[in-house]
């Protein structure tokens, strides 16, 4: 039933293992229990936020619920207990394709029927702006937020920001379907959202990169929330940085925000925190992941077909209580525009 499958150690202390597993397309009629299951589930979120689009007003109070709580401390915070942390299942970006994160939730089953049954989601940023139902996407993932606030974790990326989303999309679909206090009210919401998260103290979780400006964990703790994302700094470079394996150390960034750093920048932050991985978003990859200076850091992207431009598969990252990792893969619709 998978379309092929691979284990390997990679880690440096051996302390991780890879499988890659590339999920089937389609379900085979072995799957036929599942597949009605998934139907069903698919059918629920769709139902979840129907009501909240037909009312703006009870998407932002699902949205408040989600992400406000207690700013400080909260579970989507710097790790904190491990025990949240125990398996988790991690998507890239979705950037608005919203019946690309159905498939998503069909494959890596739908919020609480993932599998095993304690296991956690943890989506890594830029879920609105440049597909066609930013809001339906959100929306459905705040709703998540606020059905399973322990089980259900959302990093902030770049794109969860009013200067971001005015420009490439949410802003004039809110506008188009709503009003733009819906959308202020959503960026009040990104202004209070997490941008950085530890499972087992071993592997970083971001949208962007890493920042000149870590200096300990302890400073991401610390981070003042609400807030916008500023134009540099530790928060900007965690949202914005990006991976070059043509560099060593840090250099200017073409995106004119942040840096991009070399592999070098990788191996001596994980050497320094004694930790194992590095892994975030923010760049689409051919094959929904990618890895990077010696698999210590990975790229998850989680929209195939990127914007229709692209033939780019979608990946999630699931993560086993030994740290086991492995990939289910979105497989492109080849030609689709
Ligand atoms: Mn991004």
């Amino acid at each position: 039933m998978w379309g092929r499958s691979q284990r390997g150690r990679v880690d440096r202390r051996g302390l991780l293992f890879w499988k890659f597993q590339l999920v089937p397309f389609e379900f085979d009629s072995a799957h036929a229990r599942t597949h009605t299951l998934a139907r069903r589930r698919r059918r629920d979120a769709v139902e979840l936020i129907s009501a909240p689009l037909k009312n703006s007003g009870y998407a932002v109070e699902v949205a408040d619920l989600a992400c406000k709580g207690p700013v400080h401390g909260c579970p989507p915070d710097l790790s904190g207990s491990e025990r949240h942390w125990d398996k988790s299942m991690k998507g890239g970006d979705v950037h608005g394709q919203y019946h690309d994160l159905l498939r998503l939730f069909e494959y890596g089953g739908f919020p609480p029927d993932i599998w095993p049954r304690e296991s956690n989601y943890l989506f890594l940023g830029d879920y609105v702006d440049r597909g066609k139902q930013s809001l339906e996407t959100i929306t459905l993932l705040f709703a998540y937020k606020a059905k399973f606030p322990e089980n259900f974790f959302l990093l902030r990326g770049n794109h969860e920001c009013a200067s971001i989303t005015r420009i490439y999309g949410f802003y004039d679909e809110c506008k188009r379907r709503y009003n733009i206090k819906l959308w202020k009210q959503f960026c009040d919401v990104f202004n209070c959202m997490p941008v950085c998260a530890i499972i087992d103290e071993k592997i970083i979780c971001m949208h962007g990169g890493l920042s000149p400006e870590i200096s300990n964990t302890d400073q991401i703790k610390k981070l003042v929330r609400p807030t916008d994302v500023p134009d540099t700094g530790l928060i900007c470079d965690l949202l914005w940085a990006d991976p070059d394996k043509d560099i060593a150390g840090w250099a200017e960034n073409d995106r004119g925000v942040s840096f991009i750093f070399g592999p070098d920048v990788v191996t001596s932050f994980l050497q320094k925190h004694d930790m194992d991985l590095v892994c975030r978003a923010h760049q689409v990859v051919e094959d929904g992941y990618e890895f990077f200076a010696k698999r210590q850091l990975i790229t998850l992207f989680s929209a195939p077909n990127y914007c229709g431009e692209f033939d780019n598969a979608g990946a999630m990252m699931s993560i086993d209580e030994t740290l086991m990792c492995s990939f289910k893969v979105l497989k492109p619709v080849k030609g689709k525009k």
